[in-house]
């Protein structure tokens, strides 16, 4: 057997992956939320698990580094998806890509066609293609995090988010006003290794294929 590699991120996405990766019988050596080490063992002598970054997991599946890895779309979308095959939706951390604005902006007077509007995001290409298809013109402002602040600061007049329950929103005093689109997590595949590891790496999508059916 040649080894295989999967790329996964810590957090909601390592969670909800574990009951997929029991599906198709790989049970990790350790729990990487308190365990240091970037590489992970499993059952499977020769299946391994690499911990990184979650908008890193595309690159290191792109450049093969990994065969095998899974990313939200909001990751993928930005990535650009080179190089990536993406044979299933896995429905997993789920979450929807919004723009937000400080309670009692006037959004719609500030978003009309023709209007300019500074945004601040993480997500620069979900935003640009967003706001060109309505015809605003945008001054994006690229963060790495806490987007909420920034309205609230005078940094933006709006950021684009993902949000889930809200909350976050909620308490920095923030409210949607737009939804972009829904959000979930894809299984990608590096395209010269679905080739090369065909039987390796076929029966683990058939068998997430199937786990997320019976979910
Ligand atoms: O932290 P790091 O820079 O390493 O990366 P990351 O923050 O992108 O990683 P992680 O693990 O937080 O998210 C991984 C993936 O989970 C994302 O790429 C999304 O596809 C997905 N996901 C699902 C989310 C959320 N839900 C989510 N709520 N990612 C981020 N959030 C953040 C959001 O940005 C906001 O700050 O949670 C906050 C809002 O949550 P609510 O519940 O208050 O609305
Ligand atoms: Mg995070």
């Amino acid at each position: 057997m040649t080894d295989l590699t999967i790329a996964l991120s810590k957090g909601r996405i390592f969670e909800e992956t574990l009951p997929l990766l029991a599906a198709a019988g790989i049970i990790p050596n350790e729990n990487p939320e308190s365990s240091r080490k970037l590489i992970i063992g499993t059952n499977h002598e020769h299946i391994k698990l690499v911990i990184v970054r979650a908008s890193d997991v595309p690159t290191y599946v792109q450049y093969g580094a990994a065969d095998l890895g899974i990313a939200g779309k909001d990751v993928l979308i930005e990535h650009g998806g080179h190089g990536l095959y993406q044979p299933l939706d896995l429905n997993i951390a789920k979450c929807k890509m919004m723009v937000a604005v400080k309670n009692g902006f006037n959004y719609e007077q500030s978003a009309h066609a023709g209007a300019r509007l500074s945004v601040a995001t993480k997500y620069p290409k979900i935003a640009r293609e967003h706001f060109s298809a309505k015809g605003v013109h945008v001054d994006i402002i690229k963060l790495y995090g806490s987007m909420e602040l920034a309205p609230l600061v005078g940094l933006s007049d709006a950021i684009v988010d993902l949000v889930s329950t809200g909350s976050t929103l909620k308490a920095n005093n923030l409210v949607a006003v737009e939804h972009i689109q829904d959000i979930a997590s894809n299984l990608i595949v590096n395209k010269a290794a679905l080739k090369l590891k065909y039987n390796q790496i076929e029966p683990i999508i058939d068998a997430f294929a199937s786990a997320i059916k019976e979910s």
